[in-house]
């Protein structure tokens, strides 16, 4: 994972001296002594709080409408952290069940407000997709559904330059196409191919897995009420982007549309720097090639609304496919891309030397779609070994999740590898369950040093989750589930920051994101409904080491990328768990 930065920006030199000044290193504040989900629970849900109070005899819960005390409790243990000496107190009120809004209260001196509610995951499921809607590339993003958030277009992308690294005799370097719309990968304005794959392939693993949940959920977008539901118009947005990035000649991908260098944290509309398009990748490649067979799939009941999108993107993945199988090795490296090509390109990279899991999904997706025997032998060629949680550089569980909700049929093709695909999940998930019930946040998430690093809130906590709901699927084992409700709590404020990740989310949200269009937009909230990398120990460039736990090295601060920067493939997980959640306890509510 190699990445480059540029040698300076005026960004950073205009920052950094008052970084320096006004930054502890470690964020804690004065009202969050105990630590709830600051969302919600469902009523059948175990419901805990952790505190850093020591000695407490016993906690009350307050309904906060009539002021009746509901509930009382003794602490149910004690555990102490692994990198501090802070020893955390966890409090178990599960028997509370009624939906209301209440207060926790310790020996009569701290308070917190939850609430319990048949819906508690849905307005994140929302939030969590609508936030796309914000990340929208070259369309004006209006007032009728964003509120105070609106804004002009920026980035037309409709004059984008072949970088020399993607020149071919058709393309030399320096034509022009057109590439528009998409959306922005995350803090920075370019466009990824790997990261929008994943992204849209986890979103639509959700939604074959729950199709009927998200033909309910309506997020005020434009497209909102045209009978085809919100998750698929808003991919379909970015969809169409992916296409135009395909060389149409010989069906490669280039790797990403970016500029040179990372803008400033300005408006779009004030970008004026060149967008490229750089060298064609394998892993690009084969990322569209089975996000585009994935959602001819899905979108073909809505065919006559999208008017032959299915046809085309299947056209599409095939051709990718087989450029890929011909180019195995075309790995994207920009350190050698800029030791041979003009202008240098010091952007995101999204490297990875290891194509088998891209073929896996590719190839998976392939065959449900087309049922040719071709790609039922390639995956069977490339199938991992063991299941892994799905991350943008590891996306093998994508095609897994697709095979566990095809047709018994196919799933009988899949014979080969399947079965102990399976079992290496379930297995999986007995590891992440392990102790989490007497760990200091009561969780799977948090209390192992590798827990933590860049984008480990998507990558670790959410993705443990959304394997422990696969697993449950499978299984039907409640206590899978059960842990995978304890992730969420964590990322929702029960843990060790009292931060509830979710920009807009909880009483205590990340307020200063590294995101050019909330730092630009000149207004105070930061866009609501992403979530931040989250704590991450490893130093950043320029910035102060952390002294604090791993599980407290995260600052809230505009410069923090490292532990602070939103990204559309976080996002993708925030949702995708959120919905599942959600989904399955409102067939449980009989909803
Ligand atoms: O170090 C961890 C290791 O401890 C852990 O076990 C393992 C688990 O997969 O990951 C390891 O490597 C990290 C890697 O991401 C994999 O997640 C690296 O430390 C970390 O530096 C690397 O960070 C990536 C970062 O770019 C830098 O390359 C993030 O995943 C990736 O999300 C991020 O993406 C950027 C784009 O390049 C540009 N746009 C913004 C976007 C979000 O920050
Ligand atoms: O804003 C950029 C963010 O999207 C990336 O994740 C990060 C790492 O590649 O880089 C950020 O840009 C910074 C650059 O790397 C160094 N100079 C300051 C830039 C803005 O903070």
């Amino acid at each position: 994972y190699k990445y480059m930065r540029p040698k300076s920006s005026t960004f950073f030199k205009q920052w950094a001296g008052l970084f320096l000044l006004a930054v502890p290193l470690a964020a804690t504040a004065a009202n969050d002594t105990i630590r709830v989900n600051q969302l919600g629970y469902y009523p059948h849900q175990e419901k805990i709080a952790v505190t850093d109070c020591r000695d407490i005899k016993t906690f009350t819960v307050t309904n906060t409408s009539t002021g009746q005390t509901v509930f009382s409790g003794k602490p149910l243990y004690s555990a102490s952290s692994e990198w501090s000496d802070k020893v955390r107190t966890i409090l178990d009120f599960s028997p509370l069940k009624v939906p209301g809004n209440y207060q926790l209260t310790i020996d009569g001196k701290y308070t917190v407000p939850f609430s319990i509610s048949n819906q508690a995951l849905l307005p994140l499921s929302r939030a969590a997709l609508k936030a796309f809607y914000y990340q929208r590339c070259s369309l004006p993003i209006e007032e009728t559904y964003a509120g105070k958030w609106t804004r002009p277009a920026g980035h037309p992308d409709t004059q984008v330059i072949i970088h020399a690294s993607a020149a071919s005799s058709e393309r030399p370097a320096g034509t022009v196409i057109s590439s528009p719309k998409g959306w922005y990968d995350a803090g920075d304005y370019n466009k990824y191919i790997v990261n929008s794959a994943f992204t849209i392939g986890l979103m639509l693993s959700a939604y074959q897995a729950f199709p009927e949940y998200f033909t309910k959920l309506e997020t005020n977008i434009p497209e909102s009420g045209n009978g085809i539901p919100d998750l698929l118009d808003e991919t379909y947005y970015n969809l169409v982007w992916m296409l135009s990035m395909q060389d149409p000649a010989d069906g490669g991908v280039y790797h990403k549309l970016t500029t040179p260098s990372f803008e400033g944290f300005i408006r779009p509309e004030d970008c004026k720097q060149p967008r490229y398009v750089v060298q064609k990748s394998v892993t690009a490649t084969l990322d569209f090639a089975a996000v585009m067979a994935q959602a001819s799939r899905l979108f073909t009941p809505y065919d006559s609304h999208f008017k032959g999108f299915s046809e085309k993107a299947i056209q599409a993945a095939e051709k990718a496919y087989a450029w890929a199988a011909e180019h195995p090795e075309s790995y994207y490296d920009q350190r050698r891309l800029n030791s041979q090509f003009q202008p240098a390109i010091s952007t995101g990279e999204y490297g990875d030397r290891n194509a088998q899991d891209e073929f896996f999904w590719a190839a998976t997706e392939l065959y449900l779609s087309t049922g040719k025997s071709m790609y039922l032998q390639d995956a069977a060629k490339y199938a991992p070994h063991q299941y892994t949680l799905p991350v943008w550089g590891n996306l093998s569980a994508l095609g897994v999740f697709s095979w566990m909700q095809a047709s018994a049929q196919k799933q009988e093709a899949g014979q080969k590898f399947l079965p102990g695909l399976k079992q290496s999940l379930i297995h999986l998930a007995d590891s992440l369950i392990q102790g989490a019930d007497v760990t200091p946040f009561h969780a799977p998430y948090g209390h192992h040093t590798q827990d933590f690093f860049w984008g480990s809130l998507s990558d670790q906590c959410a993705s443990q989750g959304i394997s422990l709901i696969h697993a449950y699927l499978l299984s039907k084992k409640e206590t899978y589930l059960n842990n995978a409700y304890r992730n969420m709590d964590y990322l929702l404020g029960r843990n060790a920051t009292g931060y509830c990740y979710v920009t807009g989310i909880g009483f205590k949200s990340p307020k200063h994101p590294h995101h050019r269009l909330s730092v630009s937009d000149g207004i105070n909230e930061p866009i609501p409904g992403f979530l931040v990398g989250g704590p991450n120990p490893q130093p950043q460039m320029g910035l102060p080491a952390f002294t604090c736990a791993p599980d407290e090295a995260y600052l809230d601060q505009e410069l923090s990328y490292t532990t602070n920067e939103i990204a559309i493939n976080w996002n993708a997980s925030l949702l995708t768990f959120s919905a599942m959640l959600d989904a399955l306890a409102s067939s449980e509510n009989g909803q």
